[in-house]
């Protein structure tokens, strides 16, 4: 088994049954595994609902550390189409020319850093900050901005051996809270000031509103991101070939993009509420407990994708569900695949191999289910062409 290779632990699981089943914090979770059922469920939000208990949808459920509501992922149809026209042409402008410009001025900034450097430790050296800098044009706010963030680690709301850790995400509701008063004082371009302006039939969002989306903008794009950015250099380090056939068929990136997304789906799975009693792959489900769309098993269902645990690059047809599905599909897409697009063609130009010196696979301990998602740590070396 290559170090960069994702196992896929719902295999037995997703054939069998097409359900596994998981305990979270005495709220167990029934998770849907097969790429059709995962888009039935998730099409289906009347009987399967986001809108339940803030942080009751995620698991591990955030219920005990947050009150905040996060918007619109936490809110179901109808009124979650009225949030969402509120911030999808914001988060629609990683696609102007001068987002992209910026990213890439970013990306082939930190590229040429790490290509000095005898080895760097890529999830908190390279990935975080490339994640932080990167979120910066996204929020529309200062760069040095990053710095702050940067210092807070990988995930917002959990810390080195504690999955839910309430004073760090103390931390980023005060760090918001503060820059909601600074945009009231002094509007200015950025994506507090864009909320503050808004308005939802002819009203102002309330200042909580703001908050959920914003804490949604820093949690959601944050680990998903760092794991993405920290794969993709442990797959191109093992495979100097991929990082060659880019360099000379530079078309195939966006292919390659959405490949790697796949493969690595960097969010393994997403709950909802259950409304009413039903079934799910012929399996009954109770009013009130919880199941998970797991989009990581339904991108390796084989049954839809060929050779379905090995990447190819130029994969010609690619339903995954790395981005969700239906409703609640990723707002942060756009700003993810040109992260993803602009460091694939960076890394193909500039870098000829990559040498792992270290790492420690970060595995998410999904109770039957244990799922490599990224690295704890990867120590690399960065050649140059
Ligand atoms: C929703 C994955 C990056 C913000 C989602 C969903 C998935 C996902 C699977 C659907 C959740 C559901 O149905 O309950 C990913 C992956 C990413 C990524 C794999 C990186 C590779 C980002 C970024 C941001 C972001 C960078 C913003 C900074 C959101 C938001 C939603 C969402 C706001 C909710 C949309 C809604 O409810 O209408 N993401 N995400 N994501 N994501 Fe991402
Ligand atoms: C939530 C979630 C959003 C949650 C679309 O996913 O990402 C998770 O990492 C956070 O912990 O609060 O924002």
């Amino acid at each position: 088994m290559k170090k960069s290779a994702l196992p896929d632990p719902f295999e037995a699981a997703r054939t069998t049954k097409g359900y596994g089943e998981m305990n979270d914090q005495n709220d167990p979770v029934t998770m849907i595994l097969g790429l059709k059922d995962v888009r039935k469920c998730a099409h289906n939000w009347k009987t399967f609902q986001s809108g339940a208990t803030p942080g009751r949808i995620v698991v591990p459920s955030e219920v005990n550390i947050r009150d905040t509501r996060q918007i619109p992922f936490e809110v179901d149809p109808p009124e979650h189409k009225a949030y969402r026209a509120i911030v999808e042409p914001w988060f629609k402008r990683p696609l102007e020319a001068g987002y992209s410009a910026a990213l890439t001025e970013q990306i082939h900034a930190i590229i040429d850093e790490v290509l000095t450097m005898d080895s760097v430790e890529v999830v908190e050296g390279f990935s975080l900050r490339l994640q932080s800098r990167a979120l910066t044009l996204l929020l529309n706010t200062p760069y040095e901005e990053a710095e702050t963030w940067i210092s807070w680690g990988t995930h917002v709301f959990r810390s080195e051996g504690n999955a839910l850790d309430g004073e760090k995400a103390n931390i980023l509701y005060d760090y918001i809270d503060e820059n909601i008063s600074k945009a009231i004082e002094n509007p200015g371009n950025d994506l507090y000031s864009m909320l503050l302006k808004a308005t939802l039939d002819g009203k102002k969002l309330t200042r909580e509103e703001i908050k959920g989306v914003v804490v949604l903008t820093f949690s959601g794009g944050r680990d998903t991101i760092i794991n993405a950015v920290t794969n993709a250099v442990a797959y191109f380090a093992e495979h100097p070939e991929s990082l060659h056939k880019l360099k000379n068929e530079p078309e195939i990136a966006g292919k390659a993009v959405e490949e790697l997304i796949r493969y690595f789906s960097p969010l393994t799975h997403m709950g909802r509420v259950v409304t009413e009693d039903t079934e799910v792959c012929e399996h009954a489900v109770k009013a009130d407990s919880r199941i998970s769309l797991c989009w990581a098993s339904a991108n390796r269902d084989d049954r839809v994708f060929e050779n379905p645990n090995e990447v190819v690059l130029d994969r010609k047809i690619n339903p995954h569900v790395a981005f969700g599905f239906g409703t609640h599909n990723c707002l942060g897409a756009t700003h993810a695949r040109q992260i993803m697009n602009i460091l694939v063609n960076t890394l193909a130009e500039k870098v000829k191999s990559i040498d792992i010196i270290d790492y420690k696979e970060n595995i998410e301990d999904l109770d039957q289910f244990k799922r490599k998602v990224g690295y704890d740590k990867l120590t690399v070396k960065f050649n140059g062409q």
